[in-house]
């Protein structure tokens, strides 16, 4: 059992990890057990695209990508994939706009599980909001090439917006986000960022998640 209260997917939030096989240039196991090392609070399995793993391939690694953060204390959560969540015991799971909806998401998972809602828009993040999401991940904040059919940039903006709309749950950012950029972000409002390539490409996945780390640390 995962614990959902605010607080502790607030901090869990700080530095989201997300990578699927294909965003690796070595086994994601290891890249994840690097990025753990480097100061990672969350991990999210989002196997995407061409060549991706499915069916028995992909739950095997699910069940390894699992086990290495139970051993660690960061939550797992798994990318749209309701049943594998079930299946395996993964923490939560995270759905898009496109993907099952909230209410049907979280009927299934019961309440012991994270429910992550990505929003693009005020009504949408109000409606997570009504759809009992425990979060909501926000964006593209910046161009990215890591989603193929990504929105438009939006902006940490969109953040401060949704908070000035009173939208108080947890709000990680998503999307072309970088070191630079996670000061920023932090002063929109939201709780912590999310990303794919600067951990999951960087020449150390240890030492990137070491440098997001510091720059978060008096936010
Ligand atoms: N959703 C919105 S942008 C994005 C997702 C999954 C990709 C983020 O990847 P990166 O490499 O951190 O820009
Ligand atoms: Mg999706």
């Amino acid at each position: 059992m995962v614990d959902r209260n605010n607080l502790f997917i607030k901090n869990a939030l700080k530095l989201y990890f997300i990578s699927g096989t294909n965003n690796v240039n070595k086994p994601l196991p290891e890249v994840l057990s690097e990025a753990i090392s480097g100061g990672i609070t969350l991990f999210q399995f989002r196997e995407k695209g061409d060549a991706s793993l499915t069916g028995r391939s992909k739950r095997e690694m699910a069940l390894k990508l699992k086990q290495i953060c139970q051993a660690n204390q960061i939550p797992f959560i798994i990318n749209d994939d309701v049943e594998l969540a079930l299946e395996i015991g993964a923490d939560g799971v995270h759905v898009g706009q496109t993907d099952a909806n909230g209410p049907f998401v979280r009927e299934k998972i019961g309440d012991n599980k994270i429910l992550g809602i990505s929003a693009h828009t005020i009504a949408e993040a109000k409606q997570a909001v009504k759809d009992g999401a425990d979060y909501i991940g926000v964006g593209p904040m910046y161009p990215t090439n890591s989603k193929a059919d990504a929105e438009e940039a939006c902006g940490p903006e969109m953040i401060s917006a949704m908070r000035e709309e009173g939208i108080t749950i947890p709000i990680v950012a998503i999307g072309g986000i970088d070191i630079h950029r996670t000061r920023g972000i932090a002063q929109a409002g939201a709780d912590g960022v999310s990303v794919i390539s600067a951990i999951a490409s960087a020449t150390s996945a240890k030492h990137a998640a070491e440098q997001f780390r510091l720059e978060l640390e008096d936010l």
